[in-house]
C-alpha cells in the first residue's frame, strides 16, 4: 500500500486558518462589523457566549505565528482576508489600514519562504451587506467582485494563487437554512439562492483574478455520500443529499449546469435566482485548482418524515469519532477523490486539500490528531498513485481557534492556544507534522 512517504516530490505542505477564527482586533484600524460580530453577540448563539473579539490575537501576534509556520517548514499558508477590514460597509472606498495589515502579513510570509494562499471570503460578511439581504441579494456578488479587485490590485504582485470562497455549502446551510451560524437565518430550502449568489460571486471574482494573470481556486466542503442500504429508497435519498451537498457546488463550476433538485421540489433556477447567462459567468474563467475540504463521509437513509426533506442523516456505525463527534473515515478521502475524477473526467482541475484535521480534547500530547492526519495522508497517497492529481495538503488548523457556534470548545490546532494568556504551545502533532515535511523533502531531494 502506498503511504504518505510516497507523496510526489513537488507536493506542497501547508496549514489553513480563517480571519474571524484567529485575528481578533475586531474594532481596530477601521474594521467594520461583520455578521459574525453581530451573531456572536446574540445571547445563546455561540456556546458559552464565546466570540471572536480577541480570538488568537493573530492581528497583533502574526509574527509569532509565522515563526511557528517556519518551524514546521511549510510551503504555503492558507488564511482568509476579512472583507470588513478592506471595505467596512462592504462597498465603496477601501480602508487603507485594512489592506496594510494583509500587505504586512504577505510580506512577512514571503520573507520566510512561505507562499501566501488567501481566501477572499470565509463567512465574515460585512454586516452592512447582510442588512441589505446578504447572500440572498444578488448585488452581494457584485460587491464581492469590487472587493476582490481592490485586494488583488494591492497583493496580486506577490500572491500567485487565490481562493474565492470557503465552503459555500456550509455557509448556505448553517448560516441561512438552519440559523446555526451567522447570519442566523433559518430559511430551510428558501436559502438556496445563497448558493447561486455565492457561485456568481466566485465567477465574477475568478474572471477578475484570471484577467490579472492569477490562479483561481474555490474551497468546497465535500463529502462522500453512503446510502444506508442498497434499497431503492435509500439510494434515492443518498442521491438527493449528494446533489445538495456536493453537486450543487461542483456541477455549475465543472459542468456549467446545476444538478437536478426535483427531489427537493426545486427547479433549475433555484427559486428564481438563476438568470440567463449566469452559468456562463460562473464558468467564464477556468479554475486552476479545486480546493477540497474533507472531514468525513455522510450516511443517508430514506426519510422517515414524508413531509420533510427527501433524506435522513444517519450515524456511520463502528468508526472512531473526533471530539466533535464526527466519524473518522480516512478511506472516505480516497473515495471522494475517485468520485470527483469519475464525475468530471474532462474538467476536473488539479486538487489541493485545503482543509483536513480533527478536534480533540487532548493536551500537549495529541496522538489522536497524529493518527487522524497520518491515516488521511496515507489515503491521499493511495489516491495519488491511482492517478488523482493532488498538489498539496493544508491541515486545519495551525492554532486552536474560534470554532464558530462551538466557540473555543472544539480544538483543531497543531498548536494549543491558552485563551486567557494567548500562550502558544506546540503539541506533539506539530513536531510530527514538522518531521513528516522534513522527511518528505529529504526523500524528494534524493529522487
Ligand atoms: O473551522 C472550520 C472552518 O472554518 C471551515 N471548515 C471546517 C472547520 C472545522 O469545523
Amino acid at each position: 500500500m502506498p503511504n504518505r512517504s510516497d507523496l510526489p516530490a513537488d507536493f506542497r505542505w501547508g496549514v489553513s486558518t480563517a480571519a474571524y477564527q484567529i485575528e481578533g482586533a475586531v474594532d481596530e484600524d477601521g474594521r467594520g462589523p461583520s455578521v459574525w460580530d453581530t451573531f456572536a453577540a446574540r445571547p445563546g448563539a455561540v456556546r458559552d457566549g464565546h466570540t471572536g473579539v480577541v480570538a488568537c490575537d493573530h492581528y497583533h501576534r502574526y509574527p509569532e505565528d509565522i515563526a511557528l509556520m517556519r518551524g514546521l517548514g511549510l510551503d504555503g499558508y492558507r488564511f482568509s482576508i476579512a472583507w470588513p477590514r478592506i471595505q467596512p460597509t462592504g462597498a465603496g472606498a477601501v480602508n487603507p489600514a485594512g489592506l496594510a495589515f494583509y500587505d504586512r502579513l504577505v510580506d512577512a510570509l514571503l520573507a520566510t519562504g512561505i507562499t501566501p494562499l488567501p481566501t477572499l471570503f470565509h463567512w465574515d460578511l460585512p454586516q452592512a451587506l447582510e442588512d441589505r439581504g446578504g447572500w440572498l441579494n444578488r448585488d452581494t456578488a457584485h460587491r464581492f467582485a469590487d472587493y476582490t479587485a481592490a485586494v488583488a490590485d494591492r497583493l496580486g504582485d506577490r500572491v500567485p494563487a487565490w481562493i474565492t470562497l470557503n465552503e459555500p455549502f456550509v455557509h448556505m446551510v448553517y448560516g441561512y437554512a438552519l440559523g446555526i451560524h451567522a447570519p442566523g437565518r433559518a430559511l430551510l430550502l428558501d436559502a438556496l439562492p445563497t448558493a447561486h449568489h455565492q457561485l456568481l460571486a466566485h465567477g465574477l471574482a475568478a474572471s477578475l483574478l484570471h484577467g490579472r494573470g492569477l490562479d483561481v481556486m474555490i474551497a468546497n466542503n465535500l463529502t462522500p455520500v453512503q446510502a444506508a442500504s442498497s434499497s431503492a429508497a435509500d439510494l434515492a435519498a443518498a442521491d438527493a443529499y449528494d446533489a445538495l451537498h456536493n453537486r450543487l457546488f461542483t456541477d455549475p463550476l465543472l459542468l456549467g449546469r446545476y444538478p437536478d433538485l426535483t427531489a427537493f421540489g426545486v427547479g433549475p433556477d433555484l427559486h428564481g435566482a438563476v438568470r440567463p447567462g449566469d452559468l456562463d459567468l460562473i464558468t467564464a474563467a477556468p479554475l486552476t485548482g479545486l480546493g477540497v475540504n474533507y472531514y468525513n463521509p455522510t450516511r443517508i437513509a430514506a426519510p422517515t418524515d414524508p413531509g420533510g426533506l427527501p433524506f435522513d442523516l444517519v450515524d456511520i456505525p463502528d468508526v472512531p469519532r473526533t471530539a466533535f463527534g464526527w466519524p473518522v473515515v480516512p478511506e472516505g478521502l480516497r473515495e471522494l477523490l475517485l468520485t470527483l475524477r469519475d464525475r468530471y473526467p474532462d474538467t476536473l482541475p488539479p486538487i489541493t486539500i485545503t482543509e483536513n484535521g480533527c478536534s480533540t480534547t487532548e493536551g500537549p500530547d495529541d496522538p489522536t490528531r497524529i493518527s487522524y492526519l497520518a491515516t488521511h495522508l496515507d489515503a491521499l497517497a493511495t489516491a495519488i498513485t491511482e492517478g488523482i492529481d493532488v498538489r498539496g495538503y493544508y491541515t486545519w488548523s495551525l492554532l486552536d481557534n474560534f470554532e464558530w457556534a462551538e466557540g473555543y470548545h472544539q480544538r483543531f490546532g497543531l498548536v494549543h492556544v491558552d485563551s486567557a494568556t494567548q500562550r502558544r504551545t506546540p503539541r506533539s502533532s506539530y513536531a510530527w507534522y514538522r518531521d513528516l515535511i522534513a522527511t518528505h523533502r529529504a526523500k524528494s531531494a534524493t529522487r
